[in-house]
């Protein structure tokens, strides 16, 4: 009887922890790593404040580029991209950031990359989906 309270216990937590992985959060908690953000989808409610922590667990730059909607940088950010960028911050090795920014207003997928040289070829970029606000 005990017994299966605690495994009951523990399947109800896990069921917690995997809900609020899915739905849309407004904390973003990513790990940068060669190459590669952890995790790489994010889910943010319309025109939020999102706070942003971040490591730099790798041992070059990373960044964190969120392209505005409908741009993508392609298979490497060049010049070109600048306009396109949305938001964005940059992490030395070992560093964290700790920050925050507005969530587009506009629902729907923006790309994020890593704007430093070659990383997007080797697999640094990631997706975030806006919502639109549940009234
Ligand atoms: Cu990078």
């Amino acid at each position: 009887m005990k017994r299966s309270f605690i495994i009951m216990a523990v399947f109800l937590s896990l069921m917690l922890v995997s809900c609020g992985g899915s739905g849309p959060s407004t904390k973003l908690n990513v790990t940068m790593t060669d190459f590669q953000f952890q995790p790489s989808q994010y889910t943010v409610p319309a025109g939020q404040e999102i706070t942003f922590t971040a490591a730099n667990n790798g041992a070059v730059v990373h960044n964190f580029v969120i392209m505005k909607k409908g741009t993508s940088a392609g298979p490497f950010f060049d010049d070109e991209d600048v306009p396109n960028v949305y938001w964005q911050v940059e992490l030395q090795p070992g560093a964290s950031a700790d920050t925050s920014f507005t969530a587009p207003s506009d629902p729907g997928d923006y790309e994020v990359v890593c704007r430093t040289e070659g990383h997007i070829a080797s697999g640094m970029t990631a997706k975030l989906t806006v919502v639109a606000e549940q009234k």
